[in-house]
């Protein structure tokens, strides 16, 4: 069968909806359905060329924001595969974008008003060249961190047995980043219904491709076990015509599928910084230029016209673009307080006083995993009968073999994957063995998970959860003792929550699983095992919860019962709020000091309201932390107090870890580590002054 009668089969579900809508729909007149699929693509093959040029014609003149990645001679890879997309498959594409977008079937107007900085723009001007999202098309500018999202993206709609599947792009300098191979990994395990389109035109920003590669690029796919097809060419009808074998692959018989194509570049990587020679260059355009291949199939007579009316529509596009207006930023961003998801069933978990913090939140893992199927729990080691390093998983394999995953070691994997899949709708639980891994998991969660949502201009959610153990006392040492949960705190879009053995911490993990924001909940190791506490069991102490903030993560306040009013504020979190508790009793009993303790469950964003409350009745504040001193949790939340309170706060403290790895020598890990005795030190020494 010909490549032209292949065409007839594919559906162009999204570039049929742009033509129908394009301002200059409705001009031709087709002689046949293959030439209509013909003349489309000379079409799509043609907007792209235009509209990238005249990105890179106009931004000397400082029209456009940032910077762009043209995609000049590729224009037969987007639009040889994409030509093939059905309506809810999905896109992720990289930093060169464009090309993939309009064949996607982007509108112009839209793209170049995004470009612009401008509120039409496709994500209101928000994301700028790299950092589109519209419909089922998402792209990113981090090398490779695209590529697990993608593949929880296909993993999800496996899942929810939908018929979409999903395109990855990348280039041939991604091949140097590791996150690529965790997905590969991770996509053949699971069998993700996902094609991973590698466009080589060896040269990744200004490095030749003989200075990033090792060995072949097939090999690393076919390690793998992923069928992979190679082509060098700009033919977009041979693309188109492999892509379509691949895709239905794909889409038919499951799993993932890799082509490879060898492609050139005709611009700069971005705009004036072409290292190359030009000579070379000049001869890629001679020789390889997928819009002068594909033109002479055309009769000179429709090509002109469809020239013509694209050339219209550039330059239509443009000028709306250019008079649309700018947006705005007003007030904060909503991600402050958190209330769960209206379509989620919450079932509060039940908390017993006899219960420990972990069984709480196995509780509460397993009540929200029988009542909502879109909710994973997903990590390594996690399956009965092991249950997870910390045993917090026990049990829930066994019940939910299907929404529980047991992963290869690869956390930015995970994470991705997640991201991927809660985009997509589904509720993932993820477990970060140990918390000190989080080091791994940073991009996915600063660059992508958290940003997302406000990136995309608030056209999506990003429903996750990570829950890792932080924290020393276990002799682990310098790699498993961490306290890191300061290296996500101030990061926009993401919340961090921390329970404690009071209230109910299973009930704080459902309505952060119910929440359509991305959450990272920090379990300290040494309250797993802790009895939860209510008012009864605190026999010294006056329980109270404070609530200016509107956020289901509580803030408590202690003090000691029928004692005179407190003089002091010590505020904690963690498990640092159990030893600040006991040493809140030892003030008040041994010296006659009385304290009101402030415990915090929600981090970041911090809502000040409670802490300065109560210091505008002690005027002095204590803050406890587990993490290094230097720039931790405890600088930010003073420095707000002064800025709210000025001279009425009269002292301000800080205890914290001191500024050592922590060791795993018992007596050394006591020495680095705060403990109840530093916490009174600082106590008695904030009095005394
Ligand atoms: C993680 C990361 N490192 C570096 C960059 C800067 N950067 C942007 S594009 C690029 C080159 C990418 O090369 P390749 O993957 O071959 O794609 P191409 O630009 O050739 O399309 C680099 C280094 C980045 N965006 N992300």
């Amino acid at each position: 069968m010909g490549f032209m009668y292949r065409l007839l089969d594919c559906k162009m579900d999204v570039k049929s909806a742009f033509y129908l809508f394009s301002p200059v729909a409705g001009q031709f007149k087709y002689n046949s359905p293959a030439m209509t699929q013909s003349l489309e693509i000379y079409r799509q093959l043609y907007r792209i060329r235009r509209f990238e040029e005249t990105v890179l014609d106009n931004f000397p003149k400082g029209l456009f924001y940032g910077t762009t990645h043209t995609y000049l001679g590729q224009e037969a890879n987007a639009v040889g595969v994409l030509t093939h997309l059905q309506e809810d498959d999905i896109v992720f594409s990289n930093h060169r974008c464009h090309g993939h977008f309009l064949a996607y079937g982007g509108e112009m107007r839209v793209l170049f008003a995004e470009l612009m900085g401008k509120s039409t723009g496709v994500c209101g001007g928000r994301g700028g060249s790299q950092h589109l999202q519209w419909r089922n098309f998402y792209s990113n500018g981090v090398q490779g961190g695209i590529l697990p999202v993608a593949t929880g993206m296909a993993l999800a709609e496996k899942r929810k047995e939908s018929a979409a599947i999903t395109i990855a792009f990348l280039g041939d300098g991604t091949l140097g980043e590791g996150v690529l191979y965790e997905s590969l990994n991770l996509a053949s395990l699971w069998d993700a219904p996902i094609l991973f389109v590698v466009e080589n035109n060896l040269i990744a920003q200004t490095t030749p491709i003989e200075l990033s590669l090792a060995g072949s690029i097939t090999a690393r796919f076919s390690a793998f076990d992923i069928p992979v097809t190679e082509l060098d060419t700009s033919d977009v009808q041979e693309i188109s015509e492999q892509a379509k074998l691949l895709l239905d692959e794909t889409r038919f018989q499951g799993g993932p599928r890799a082509l490879v194509l060898h492609t050139l570049r005709f611009g700069p990587h971005s705009k004036g910084d072409d290292t190359r020679d030009p000579e070379l260059v000049a001869a890629f355009k001679r020789e390889r230029d997928p819009v002068a291949i594909h033109a002479p199939r055309l009769d000179p007579e429709s090509r002109a016209a469809i020239e013509a009316e694209v050339d219209l529509e550039v330059e239509f596009a443009f000028e709306k673009a250019m008079s649309d207006p700018y947006p705005e930023i007003s007030g904060q961003w909503a991600v402050v307080s958190g209330q769960p998801s209206a379509d989620v069933d919450l079932q509060s978990p039940t908390s017993n006083i006899q219960s420990t913090v972990l069984k709480s939140i196995n509780n509460a893992l397993h009540q929200t995993l029988s009542h909502d199927d879109r909710v994973l729990v997903i990590g390594e080691d996690i399956l009965d009968p092991y249950g997870g390093a910390f045993k917090v998983t026990q049990g829930l394999s066994d019940a939910f073999p299907e929404q529980v995953l047991t992963t290869p070691i690869s956390e930015a994997g995970i994470v991705g994957v997640a991201a991927g899949m809660a985009l997509r709708g589904l509720r993932p639980v993820v477990e970060i063995m140990f918390g000190d891994f989080v080091t791994l998991i940073a991009d996915q969660v600063i660059n992508h998970v958290a940003k997302f949502r406000w990136m995309y201009n608030d056209q999506v959610r990003v429903p996750l959860v990570i829950r890792t153990p932080m924290g020393g006392r276990r002799g682990y040492g310098p790699t498993h003792s961490q306290t890191l949960e300061k290296l996500f705190l101030g990061v926009p879009g993401l919340r961090v929550l921390a329970p404690t053995a009071l209230g109910n911490p299973g009930e704080l993990l459902a309505q952060a699983i119910a929440d359509d924001d991305p959450m990272f909940f920090v379990e300290n190791k040494l309250l797993y095992l802790q009895k939860l506490q209510d008012e009864k069991s605190l026999t010294d102490f006056e329980l109270q919860e404070l609530s200016s903030a509107e956020t289901y993560a509580p803030t408590y306040s202690l003090s000691i019962r029928r004692a005179p009013a407190p003089e002091l504020t010590i505020l904690a979190y963690g498990y640092m709020a159990e030893l600040a508790r006991e040493a809140v009793r030892q003030l008040a009993y041994a010296f006659e000091i009385f304290a009101e303790l402030v415990v915090p469950t929600q981090l970041s964003p911090f809502d000040n309201e409670d802490v300065v409350a109560s210091a505008r009745r002690t005027h002095k504040v204590l803050v406890v932390e587990e993490g290094t001193l230097t720039l931790g949790w405890g600088a930010e939340i003073l420095a707000r107090l002064f800025e709210s309170m000025g001279s009425e706060l009269m002292q301000a403290r800080r205890v914290a870890a001191r500024e050592f790895p922590v060791p795993a020598s018992g007596p050394l890990e006591e020495t680095v580590l705060p403990g109840i005795d530093d916490i009174i030190l600082s106590a008695r020494e904030m009095m005394e002054n």
